[in-house]
């Protein structure tokens, strides 16, 4: 296999593309993949400061790699969740990361700001793990952008993972979800930071080679309570569909985006407003990270 480029040997066959490359040449497509999203979707640019949210993965540290060598203005956020090993491992290895690049680290402890790691708060209020963890994730994420002050937060979601959502939403028609997936969500209020995924058109396996050419340090483990989530049954069921067909995902994706977004309405018209605890921006009087907060304080402390 020669690669489509210089016809050296080839290291990496992309099969949805009909190509192949070289160590080198694949390096450049995925950059020039990154840097074309970027621009095409107008996610940011040089006047922006971008912060990263980084778990210590594949693809959030890649992602960062990238934005870094293509000469946006980043820092990092870390959320510490307090799942054990997991996020040990994974705040080690997004410090170091970090580190070896004198790059900017936020690392925002969910533990030691709000009182409770994330099992905790869900055993507390009685929810699943993964919905507990991304409420919090979403709602940390906009408020530790704000408060540094930067213009853009970037998040490491590849195709695959934005293709799994787009079959679960579909499969449940979840229209309100639906109409919130998308590459480039912008900041419609002061108090929110505009959202972007510079990822969305590279496959798991290319970023996983990626993050592998570059040397990147990256945890390899799953978060134990990603065991059995839908999302991965999802993946496995289409990676079987890209097998036998190879572009399906990337068109189903893309088909979703051009012609179905478009249709639908965003949000249900309700009125942004603070929250009446926190003062991050909600639509009703106390947002949902706050109530949800406020249910496992009274669980965890019984008012006498
Ligand atoms: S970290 Fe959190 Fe994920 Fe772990 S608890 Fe679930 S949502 S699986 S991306
Ligand atoms: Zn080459
Ligand atoms: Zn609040």
């Amino acid at each position: 296999m020669r690669c489509l480029k210089c016809k050296g040997t080839a290291q990496i066959e992309l099969r949805q593309h009909h190509a192949a490359y070289c160590r080198d040449h694949f390096l450049d497509f995925v950059r020039s993949q990154v840097q074309r999203s970027i621009e095409r979707l107008k996610m940011c640019d040089a006047a922006d400061t971008v912060m990263v949210a980084v778990s210590g993965g594949k693809d959030s540290l890649s992602l960062w790699d990238l934005l870094h060598g293509l000469g946006y203005r980043t820092s990092g956020l870390h959320i510490q969740l307090g799942i054990g090993d997991y996020s040990r491992e994974s705040r080690e290895k997004t410090a170091a990361f970090a580190q070896e690049r004198e790059l900017p680290l936020t690392v925002v402890s969910v533990e030691e700001e709000y009182g409770a790691s994330i099992p905790v708060l869900a055993r507390a209020v009685r929810r699943e793990p993964c919905s507990a963890c991304g409420l919090s994730k979403r709602y940390i994420m906009n408020r530790a952008a704000l408060e540094a002050g930067a213009t853009v937060l970037a998040t490491g979601h590849n195709l695959d993972d934005e293709v799994a959502t787009l079959y679960g939403n579909v499969m449940h028609w979840q229209t309100g979800y639906l109409a919130r997936q998308a590459p480039v969500l912008p900041a419609t209020h002061p108090g929110l930071v505009k959202k972007v995924k510079p990822l969305h058109l590279l496959t798991e396996r290319e970023m996983a080679s990626y993050a592998l050419l570059r040397g990147i340090d990256y945890i390899v483990e799953e978060c134990p309570h990603a065991q059995g989530a839908k999302s991965l049954l999802y993946k496995d069921a289409l990676n079987l569909v890209e097998a036998q067909s190879p572009g399906t995902k990337q068109q189903f994706y893309q088909g979703f985006l051009e012609r179905l977004r478009p249709l639908l309405k965003d949000g249900d018209g309700a009125q942004l407003r603070e929250c009446e605890r926190c003062g991050q921006v909600t639509t009703g009087a106390v947002c949902s990270f706050c109530s949800l907060w406020d249910r496992a304080r009274l669980v965890r402390q019984p008012v006498p």
